[in-house]
């Protein structure tokens, strides 16, 4: 069964997220029905891109799927895991992609939304950065993409309280594009992509990835690199992490000793 449902109109393809049951987790199959999409868009030559989930949902995206988070001694975001691998994929899309936000956005989904080109979001929209009520190792990559998306204190305060935000402090800091009513913002977004659509592809395409490889001009000296490296494993290798995935499991609040 499909996770997400596709729909192409014209040059304009629409991706909703689809699975209501588990607040659109991003699991693994989630995951790969979004890369398949993509793939879909790229042979038909689609010009713009609306990633979605149902209208009027109270959850845009729950995160990642905590239950297929690894407990063994693994790195729970490295580089080739499904999530990260969708973040490149919508980041290195030639064609502009606009997330449709309505309601929650948690964890992990919060860097799928960052790394849309545009976001559209109704007044209800709130982001929440969780990985501390998990005792997860956020990902380096990750923490760049949010660092690029809000100012540091920002990033600061919702990593330390795991506390959603509402959608208008976001869009006073200029992570999110427009506000729109709920009975309003798709027809706003359409009309979005249809006025990408009649511009050109060839330049859009071209500053789309030359303003990808700008934001990651990022001289990191190999020390520092390693330090990152081990301070993340240090947190995936804590007995802290483990009691995350396991009070989430047992629907209880988690109890970290710091340890
Ligand atoms: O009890 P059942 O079997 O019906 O399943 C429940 C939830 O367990 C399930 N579910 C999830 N399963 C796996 N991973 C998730 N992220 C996840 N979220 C939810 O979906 C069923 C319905 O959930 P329920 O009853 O809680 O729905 P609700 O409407 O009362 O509450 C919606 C939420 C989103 C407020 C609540 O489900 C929630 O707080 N979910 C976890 C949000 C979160 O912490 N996400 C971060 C995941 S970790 C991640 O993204 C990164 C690794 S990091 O942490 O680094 O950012």
């Amino acid at each position: 069964m499909a996770l997400v449902s596709v729909e192409e109109d014209g040059a304009i393809g629409t991706i909703t997220l689809d699975h209501p049951e588990k607040r659109n987790a991003l699991s693994e199959a989630l995951l790969g029905d979004l890369v398949a999409a993509f793939d879909q868009f790229r042979e038909h030559s689609i010009r713009a891109v609306v990633l979605r989930a149902r209208p009027g949902v109270k959850v845009w995206s729950a995160g990642h799927d905590v239950d297929e988070l690894p407990t063994s001694q693994r790195d729970p975001l490295g580089w080739s895991y499904p999530l990260r691998a969708l973040v490149r994929r919508l980041q290195e899309f030639p064609e502009p992609v606009i997330a449709l936000i309505e309601g929650g956005v948690w964890g992990g989904a919060c860097e799928v939304a960052f790394a849309c080109d545009l976001i559209n979001a109704t007044p209800d929209t709130t982001f929440a950065i969780t990985p501390a009520r998990l005792g997860v190792p956020y990902n380096v990559t990750g923490l760049k993409s949010l660092v690029a998306a809000l100012p540091v204190a920002v990033v600061k305060e919702m990593i330390f309280t795991a506390r959603p935000l509402g959608v208008e402090r976001l869009y006073q800091l200029g992570a999110v594009n427009h506000i729109v009513p709920a009975d309003r913002i798709a027809a706003f977004t359409t009309d979005q992509a249809r006025s990408i659509a009649a511009n050109a592809s060839l330049t859009i395409a071209a500053m789309k990835e030359s303003l990808r490889i700008l934001a990651d001009a990022h001289s990191l000296a190999p020390t520092q690199f390693e330090r990152l490296q081990d301070l993340r494993r240090q947190v995936g290798e804590s007995r802290d992490y483990r009691e995350g995935l396991k009070a989430f499991a047992e629907k209880r609040p988690p109890v970290f000793r710091g340890e």
